[in-house]
This record gives structure tokens, C-alpha cells and sequence, in this order.
């Protein structure tokens, strides 16, 4: 079970803009659990499990899985988490659409607050086609890229937008270097009593 307790974070921004880079810095300094969506997602596909294969199709299309996927991924990842004791969490990628928030906070907890790094497309895409060179992501390439910052554009920011009104957003720039973008999430940390 999830701990009625338990603090959770949602880490949002563009697909580049640094939520893993950031997740990474964060756990270090302040000892959360990290949960990234699409790293579950990949886990998943790398399996090599029925189910694997359809995700993998639908991230190459640069779409969102089905919600009742990615949630039931994460609910069972913070449960056994709760269960060993943690409480603190950073919810990575998720959630990407209105509905997905409803029904995440419904089934599991509200989140507590929402980090959003905030970037150009210019610069997510020159980043992305950079690491594309290495990471080996299936949806690392131009096409692909194209259609993740659609999606993010058209179904994910009306979730900021969601979340802004109930006044949980921490908007973060992600376009300095990693250092100096950590410095102000180190600011909106503190500001939430981590
Ligand atoms: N980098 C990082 N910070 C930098 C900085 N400040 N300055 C310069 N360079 C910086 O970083 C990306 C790259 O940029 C790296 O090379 C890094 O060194 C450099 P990273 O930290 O990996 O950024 P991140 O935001 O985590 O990028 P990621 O590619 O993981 O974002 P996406 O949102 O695209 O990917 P995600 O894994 O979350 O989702 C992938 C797919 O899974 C989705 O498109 C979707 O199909 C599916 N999905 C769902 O369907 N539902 C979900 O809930 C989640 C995922
Ligand atoms: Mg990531």
C-alpha cells in the first residue's frame, strides 16, 4: 500500500529538458525516490514481455501508453517503496495528460508539488539529437522527436496549466547548464521545507 503520508513530486518539462540529469541531483541531496514513467516503460519493453512490444510501438510513434499501464507501474514501484520505509518521492514524466493526473491522484496520492523545467523546443531538440548519437532510444531520432514535442505541447502542458491554478508549480528554467539549473531547484526545495 501507499503510505497516506508519503510526499510526492511531479517532474515535468519537455522530453531533453533535464528531469532525469535533475531527478539524479535531487536524489543525492535530499534522499527521494526516483520514478521515472518512460525508464518503467523501457524496463518494460526491455523484457521482452507481450505488453513490451506494444509500448515500444507507441513510444516510437512518440504517443502516450495507456494510463492504467503507467500507473500501475508506478503504484506498485511506490508501494514496495513505502513498504521499506521511504516516503519521499519524484514522480519522473508523469503525469502527461489531464486525465492521467485525475486518475493518478484518485488511485494513488496527490502530489505535493510540481517541478516544471521549462525550455525552448530549439534547445530540447538540439540537445536530444545529440544524445541520439549514444543513448540507443528507440525514440531518439528526428521523426520521433518532432512527435514527442507535439504531444508534450498539446496534451502534457495543459497539465501544468492544471496544476498552476492550484498554485503547485515550481517553474524552473532548464536552460542553463545542469549545475546552475539545480541551484534553483535547490531554492524551490528549501521554499517547500525539503
Ligand atoms: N542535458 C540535461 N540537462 C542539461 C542542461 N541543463 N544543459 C545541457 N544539456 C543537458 O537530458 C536529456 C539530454 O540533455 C541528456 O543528454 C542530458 O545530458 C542533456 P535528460 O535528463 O535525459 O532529460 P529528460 O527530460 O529526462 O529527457 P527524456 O528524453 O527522458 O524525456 P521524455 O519526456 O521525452 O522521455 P520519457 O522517458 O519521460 O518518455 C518517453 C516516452 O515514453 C514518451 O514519449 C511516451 O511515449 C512514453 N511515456 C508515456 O506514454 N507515459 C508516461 O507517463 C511516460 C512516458
Ligand atoms: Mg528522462
Amino acid at each position: 500500500e501507499v503510505a497516506s503520508d508519503a510526499q510526492i513530486i511531479f517532474v515535468l518539462g519537455g522530453p531533453g529538458s533535464g528531469k532525469g540529469t535533475q531527478c539524479d541531483l535531487i536524489i543525492e541531496k535530499y534522499g527521494f525516490s526516483h520514478y521515472s514513467a518512460g525508464d518503467l516503460l523501457r524496463a518494460e519493453v526491455a523484457s521482452g514481455s507481450e505488453m513490451g512490444k506494444d509500448l515500444e510501438a507507441t513510444m516510437k510513434e512518440g504517443k502516450l501508453v495507456a494510463s492504467s499501464v503507467t500507473i500501475a507501474l508506478l503504484k506498485k514501484a511506490i508501494a514496495n517503496a513505502c513498504e521499506a520505509g521511504k516516503r519521499k518521492f519524484l514522480v519522473d514524466g508523469f503525469p502527461r495528460a489531464l486525465d492521467q493526473a485525475e486518475e493518478f491522484e484518485g488511485k494513488v496520492l496527490p502530489c505535493k508539488l510540481v517541478l516544471f523545467f521549462s525550455c525552448p523546443m530549439k534547445v530540447l531538440q538540439k540537445r536530444l539529437l545529440k544524445r541520439a548519437k549514444t543513448s540507443g532510444r528507440a525514440d531518439d531520432n528526428k521523426e520521433t522527436i518532432q512527435k514527442r514535442f507535439d504531444t508534450f505541447l498539446n496534451t502534457s502542458m495543459p497539465v501544468i496549466d492544471h496544476y498552476e491554478k492550484l498554485g503547485k508549480v515550481a517553474k524552473v528554467s532548464a536552460e542553463p547548464a545542469p549545475e546552475k539549473v539545480f541551484k534553483e531547484v535547490e531554492k524551490v526545495m528549501k521554499a517547500n521545507g525539503f
